[in-house]
C-alpha cells in the first residue's frame, strides 16, 4: 500500500523548509495559496541552485521508492523554469537528482511538479524546488511525500553487457558517492568497465575557491573503482559551467585580465591532471566549446563558431590550446578528448572538425580524441551520428560515445511502444559503434538507471528503477539480433 510520509501545507510554519544557502528569504504568506490560505514565499534568490529545502534523511527507508509532489506559483519574472530535485549525499560527491521540471510563467495558476525517487542510501537526502533564472521568486504549496508500494530494486542473472563487448570497445557508466556501496556498485561492476564521475571532477567541485583543491569525493570514486577493476575517465578539465566564477570572472562580473585567467584555467587542469594522473586513461580536456545552431558558413569558421564563454571573453580563442597543453604536459599517457553535445549535428560536427585539425596541425598529436556526447531521443538519426563518426575518424583522432543516452516518454513513464522504439535506436547505434570498432574507444550510457539520470523523466537508460534491464538494455547487448527480430 502507499503511505503517505510527510505533508506541508504552510499553514503556520515552513514546514522544515529552509533556504539552500544563506540568501533566500522563505516567508509564511498569505498572498497566495493552493490549499488553506497561506503558502511559503521563496524570494531573494541570487544563483539557480538557491531555493527551499527540506531534509529528509532521517523520513526515508533505504531501497523505498517514493513520489514527492510539490505545487508552485511563479511571481517573477514572467517566464522562468521552475525544478523539484533531490540531492543525495553532500559535498562534491552529492548526486542531484532532477525530479521534474516545468516553464511556468506569470499568468499560470498554480503548477504541480512531482517525481519519483529509489533511495538506496540515506547519508544525506534532501528534495528542493529551484529555478534556471538566478533570481526568480515563487511560493510553494502543498507538498507531499509518498511511500510506493514498488518492487524492491535487484540486480538480475543476466550476461553482463560488458561481456558482449570484450572484442569492441570498454563500455562506459558514471558514477556519484551514492554509487560506491550496496546495489547500485553491484549493477555497476557487473556490466560496466569504465566510468566517469558524473559531477565530482568538475572544476567547481575540484577547486571551489582559488588555491583550495577538494579531491576527496572524487578521489573515492576513482580508487573505488580501481579497485573493482574498472577504469576511470576523467571529466572534465574545462567548461564553462560548474566552474566557480572566480577562475575567469571579477567581482563587478567583468572577464579577468587576460594572463590571470590564463593562469587560472592552466593550473586547474595541471594540478587535477597531475593529481589523477596514472588513475585515469582519458580527460575530456575541454567540455562544450562550441555554439549550437551554426549556419554551414559559420561552421566554416571555427573561431566563429566558439560559444561566447567566460573562458573566451577574458582569454580568446587560445584558450582551447592553452588547456590541451596544460593537460598534455601534466598526463602525457593520458588520452586528451575534446567532448561536445549535438555531435550528429553537421555543422556543428564541422566546426569541431575544423577546430581538430587546426590544433592537431600546430600541434601533432595534441588531441587524441572527439567525445560525442550522445544525448539523443527518438528523432535522432543514426545516420547522423554514423556520418559525424566518419568525419571524424577521418581526422587519425578516436573517437568515444561518452554520455549515450536516449530520452523517450513523460514524466517517467515508458509505454511499450516507446520502450520498444527506444530500443530499436539503442539497437542501431551500438551496432554502428560495433562497426567502428578500430576507431572508437569507449562507448558510455549518460546514468546507472532510469531512477537516477539527469532526464530520469525521459527513462533513457538501459535500466528501469527496479534495475531491471530494459529492451534497451537486450538491444545493446545483441544490436543485429535485436534489429532482426524487432524491426518492423
Ligand atoms: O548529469 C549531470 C548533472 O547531474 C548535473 O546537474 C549537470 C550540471 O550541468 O551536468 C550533468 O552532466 C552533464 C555533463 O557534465 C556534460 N554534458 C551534459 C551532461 C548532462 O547535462
Amino acid at each position: 500500500m502507499r503511505s503517505a510520509l510527510f505533508r506541508a501545507d504552510f499553514e503556520a510554519a515552513a514546514d522544515g523548509f529552509v533556504g539552500r544557502s544563506q540568501n533566500e528569504i522563505l516567508t509564511v504568506s498569505d498572498e497566495a495559496a493552493l490549499s488553506g490560505v497561506h503558502a511559503l514565499k521563496v524570494e531573494g534568490r541570487t544563483s539557480s541552485w538557491h531555493g527551499p529545502s527540506l531534509d529528509i534523511t532521517q523520513k526515508i527507508s533505504v531501497g523505498k521508492e517514493y513520489t514527492v509532489s510539490v505545487w508552485v506559483k511563479l511571481i517573477e519574472p514572467e517566464q522562468a523554469q521552475i525544478s523539484l530535485s533531490t540531492q543525495i549525499g553532500s559535498g562534491s560527491g552529492a548526486s542531484y537528482n532532477n525530479l521534474q521540471s516545468k516553464q511556468v510563467s506569470q499568468n499560470s495558476d498554480w503548477v504541480e511538479l512531482r517525481g519519483t525517487y529509489r533511495y538506496l542510501s540515506t547519508d544525506f537526502v534532501s528534495v528542493y524546488v529551484e529555478s534556471a533564472v538566478a533570481t526568480a521568486s515563487f511560493y510553494i504549496d502543498s507538498v507531499s511525500i509518498v511511500e510506493e508500494d514498488s518492487q524492491p530494486a535487484v540486480v538480475e542473472d543476466i550476461t553482463p553487457l560488458k561481456n558482449a563487448y570484450t572484442d569492441f570497445f570498454p563500455i562506459g557508466s558514471i558514477a556519484s558517492a551514492k554509487d560506491l556501496s550496496g546495489l547500485r556498485l553491484e549493477l555497476l561492476t557487473k556490466h560496466f568497465n569504465i566510468v566517469t564521475a558524473e559531477n565530482a571532477m568538475k572544476p567547481g567541485e575540484l577547486q571551489p575557491r582559488k588555491g583550495e583543491f577538494t579531491f576527496n569525493a572524487a578521489d573515492a570514486i576513482v580508487n573505488t573503482m580501481l579497485e573493482h577493476g574498472i577504469a576511470m575517465h576523467g571529466h572534465t578539465l574545462a567548461w564553462h559551467q560548474q566552474t566557480g566564477a572566480w577562475m575567469h570572472t571579477d567581482a563587478d562580473g567583468l572577464p579577468l585580465p587576460r594572463e590571470e585567467a590564463l593562469e587560472n584555467l592552466t593550473s586547474h587542469a595541471k594540478t587535477v591532471a597531475e593529481h589523477f594522473k596514472g588513475r585515469v586513461v582519458s580527460w575530456d580536456v575541454l567540455n562544450e566549446a562550441i555554439n549550437d545552431g551554426l549556419t554551414a558558413e559559420l561552421a566554416a569558421d571555427w573561431r566563429a563558431s566558439l560559444r561566447n564563454s567566460p573562458w573566451l571573453q577574458a582569454i580568446g580563442d587560445d584558450y582551447i590550446e592553452a588547456v590541451f597543453l596544460a593537460a598534455q604536459e601534466a598526463d602525457p599517457d593520458a588520452k586528451l578528448y575534446y567532448n561536445d553535445y549535438n555531435l550528429n549535428n553537421q555543422n556543428k560536427a564541422t566546426a569541431v572538425y575544423n577546430m581538430v585539425k587546426e590544433l592537431n596541425e600546430k600541434y601533432p598529436g595534441l588531441i587524441d580524441g572527439i567525445g560525442m556526447q550522445g544525448h539523443y531521443d527518438l528523432n535522432t538519426n543514426p545516420a547522423d551520428v554514423e556520418r559525424s563518426i566518419q568525419q571524424f575518424i577521418s581526422l587519425g583522432v578516436e573517437v568515444s560515445i561518452t554520455e549515450l543516452d536516449i530520452s523517450a516518454g513523460t514524466d517517467g513513464r515508458l509505454s511499450d511502444n516507446a520502450s520498444l522504439q527506444q530500443a530499436l535506436l539503442y539497437a542501431r547505434l551500438f551496432s554502428i559503434f560495433r562497426q567502428y570498432k578500430e576507431n572508437i574507444g569507449r562507448v558510455s550510457i549518460w546514468g546507472l538507471d532510469d531512477g537516477s539520470s539527469w532526464r530520469a523523466d525521459r527513462s533513457p537508460t538501459l535500466f528501469d528503477r527496479s534495475f531491471k534491464a530494459k529492451p534497451a538494455f537486450y538491444a545493446a547487448t545483441d544490436p543485429d539480433a535485436f534489429i532482426a527480430e524487432y524491426q518492423q
